[in-house]
């Protein structure tokens, strides 16, 4: 099948290796090496992406605009089959593109050093700042309330009602933090009636996977560009908040090993203000902190959720993967919690 891609994309399937490759949870990744040349193809995953074409149609007009504005920025785009679109269709009906392996560069999965933190915040800054002037509304929305908090906490409460009585039993304690935490939603949903924090074009999966270091450790650019839409921008600190500043990721299930690293909390400040700073207004500042506990806790509904709806979205690994994944993200919620005050007075 994969055979029938590449020769869709004028690669000779027989000169080519193609091997799974990264950490994503929703599509498939493959890197593709042969012929003195590399490449990444992804298969789609159309059940969570269900308009492809309007992921296209997002990066053709941002590629456009740093062509226009920016030429020497790396903005990762995939490339064109033989036929010059950039999606391609297996007899299967499922949808695969290839995107440029960047020559020289690598990704980390958990972030080592402050250094790391610095870099990947500037380049998460760099790419919205750099689209300051760019009309975000002129983007789809790929996956629409994707960031909505109010919705995944009414898809959480959904969840509980409708989840068999087992898995509601075996989740009760996580059940119970959830609305522990309850009052982030509030605040939140302050925050939108307001209108106080305007729409940028935000990543939306800031992870650390997602970004590309070259082998001093220099940010070279940021990839997963799926998500790429408007946004907030406490969505990406948010989540950078969310997988940087534990030594330990979402899947580890030793709570011990999850806690909070301040000085990365400051690289975050220091990477994403340095493109940033002058641009985000008061408002925006003033939620910085705030970012960090709306996106743990928006991962930790949704791991949950997903527990209780019987792994139907992320999979599992194994049996009660989502609701360890939950466990580790409360664990790490609480933690920030404690940490908030500290915090406050850095961002100052
Ligand atoms: C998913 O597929 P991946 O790993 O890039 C998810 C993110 C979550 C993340 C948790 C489209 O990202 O929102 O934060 O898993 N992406 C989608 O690891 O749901
Ligand atoms: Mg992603």
């Amino acid at each position: 099948m994969l055979n029938y891609i590449l020769a869709g994309f004028g690669l000779n399937p027989t000169q080519y290796i193609v091997e799974p490759f990264g950490s994503g949870l929703i599509n498939h990744t493959y890197k593709v090496s042969g012929n003195g040349k590399q490449y990444i193809l992804q298969q789609v995953n159309t059940q969570v992406f269900k308009a492809p074409a309007d992921i296209v149609c997002n990066l053709k007009q941002l590629q456009d605009y740093f062509n226009q504005t920016h030429p020497s920025y790396l903005f990762v785009a995939p490339l064109p089959t033989l036929k010059g679109d950039t999606l391609m269709q297996s007899p299967l009906g499922n949808i695969y593109r290839l995107f440029p392996f960047v020559e020289g560069s690598h990704t980390v999965d958990v972030i080592g050093d402050e250094k790391q933190a610095f870099e990947a915040a500037k380049q998460f800054g760099k790419f919205t700042a750099l689209l300051k002037d760019f009309d975000a509304s002129r983007l789809k929305y790929t996956l629409p309330d994707f960031h909505n908090l109010n919705l995944r906490y009414q898809q959480f409460i959904a969840a509980c009602e409708n989840a068999d009585s087992l898995r509601q039993k075996q989740a009760s304690a996580e059940i119970e933090q959830a609305h522990e935490f309850e009052h982030i939603v509030q605040v939140y949903n302050q925050l939108i009636a307001d209108q106080a924090i305007p729409l940028r074009v935000i990543h939306h999966d800031t992870k650390i996977s997602n970004v590309l270091f070259d082998d001093e450790q220099n940010g070279l650019c940021v990839i997963d560009p799926d998500t790429i839409m408007p946004g907030y921008y406490l969505s990406d600190v948010g989540d950078m908040m969310r997988t940087y500043l534990s030594p330990a990721n979402e899947e580890e299930t030793d709570l011990e090993q999850v806690y909070i690293r301040p000085e990365i909390f400051s690289a975050i400040c220091h990477g994403y203000l340095s493109e940033m700073g002058s641009i985000l207004i008061p408002a925006e500042l003033k939620n910085f902190n705030f970012s960090g506990q709306m996106m743990i806790y928006m991962q930790a509904l949704r791991f949950l959720t997903d527990f209780l709806n019987n792994d139907s979205y992320y999979g599992a690994k194994y049996e009660g993967h989502n609701l360890k994944r939950a466990r580790n993200q409360f664990k790490l919620l609480s933690e920030y919690a404690k940490a908030s005050s500290n915090f406050e007075q850095l961002v100052k």
